[in-house]
């Protein structure tokens, strides 16, 4: 019996193998739980890549802790923006400055793992905030553009052709 467990050369092997066994045991587990993951997350509806939940579209801003990031956003004019809240915390999201909601937009307490979209339909400026944690600094901007602008095109003035000289 004890002859078993003395010698070496039979007592590498199967632990060796069984380490190998776990390893690719649990890769495939890993595997099959990203697959899970990507395709069956709510958010299948809006990209079909494989990305994680915690990678957000170019028009959506998270929700991380007490900030929002990213913080500035530019979008065109039309563009819906939704905000995702990846945070164990309640938060808003109200436009305004220095926590005075300036009627635009409010989306009343958003839960963790919520959402809140809205499209911006003219061109501005739009600061925001979060009611709760405004004095934690949780603000954000987003820039209304007109579509298409971003390439440096201008048509006014700005190539004074018929000058000459
Ligand atoms: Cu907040």
């Amino acid at each position: 019996m004890t002859h078993l467990f003395n010698r070496k050369g039979s007592d590498e092997r199967p632990s060796r193998a069984d380490f190998f066994k776990w390893t690719s045991l649990i890769t495939v587990f890993l595997l099959v739980m990203a697959g899970c993951d990507s395709s069956t997350d709510s958010g299948y509806d809006d990209n079909d890549n494989d990305d994680p939940p915690t990678e957000l579209g170019p028009n959506d801003v998270g929700m991380v802790g007490t900030s929002f990031t990213p913080a500035d956003l530019t979008v065109e004019v039309g563009t819906t923006v939704t905000w995702v809240n990846q945070s164990g915390m309640v938060h808003t999201v109200t436009s305004g400055t220095d926590g005075e909601h300036d009627g635009v937009f409010n989306s009343g307490d958003v839960n963790p793992g919520g959402e809140y979209s809205y499209t911006f339909n003219e061109t501005g400026t739009y600061p925001y905030f979060c009611i709760p944690h405004v004095q934690e600094n949780m603000t954000g901007v987003i820039e209304v553009v007109e579509s298409g602008e971003g390439d440096e095109e201008d048509g006014d003035g700005d190539d004074g052709n018929g000058n000459g000289y």
